[in-house]
């Protein structure tokens, strides 16, 4: 895969411990450019369109209740080989098991609180960057 966008958001747990100058800056020094940037606060319903995937997993209920807990920041990003370049600076989704200079391992709290997001293809890449930023916006 070798697609140039991807999509991060910082998660409620980040956002409200003051971490999204940090990851911000991470992001930047990895060679990634941000560009699209927009902080929200997730209702239930586009919640549950973006990790409709998961809907029939055991924790998707919770999962729903804490991206919708606080404001997240939605962040389009540009860089070579993008989704998985990214995944890996983010690191596995268990902060336990992700690698020690990783977004997760630095700033996640649990499986759940695990900081950041970061789009597993170009496809869902594209799909994310329309549902949260809309399909006109050219970036
Ligand atoms: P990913 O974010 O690393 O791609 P996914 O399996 O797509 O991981 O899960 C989406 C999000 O759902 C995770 O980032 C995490 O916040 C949450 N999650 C995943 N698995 C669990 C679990 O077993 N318990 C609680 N939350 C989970
Ligand atoms: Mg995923």
């Amino acid at each position: 895969m070798t697609g140039k966008k991807t999509f991060t958001m910082i998660k409620p747990n980040a956002v409200k411990s003051g971490h999204v100058g940090s990851i911000l800056h991470t992001i930047n020094a990895a060679g990634f450019c941000i560009k699209g940037l927009k902080m929200l606060k997730m209702s239930p319903a586009l919640a549950k369109k973006f990790y409709a995937v998961h809907k029939k997993r055991d924790f998707f209920p919770e999962l729903i209740d804490y991206i919708c807990s606080g404001p997240i920041v939605a962040v389009c990003i540009e860089g070579d080989n993008a989704v998985e370049s990214f995944r890996n600076l983010i690191g596995a989704t268990d902060p336990k098991t992700a690698g020690p200079e990783t977004i997760r391992a630095k700033y996640g709290e649990s499986m759940q609180m695990n900081a950041i997001h970061g789009s597993d293809s170009n496809e869902n890449a594209a799909k994310e960057i329309e549902l949260i930023f809309g399909k006109d916006e050219l970036f």
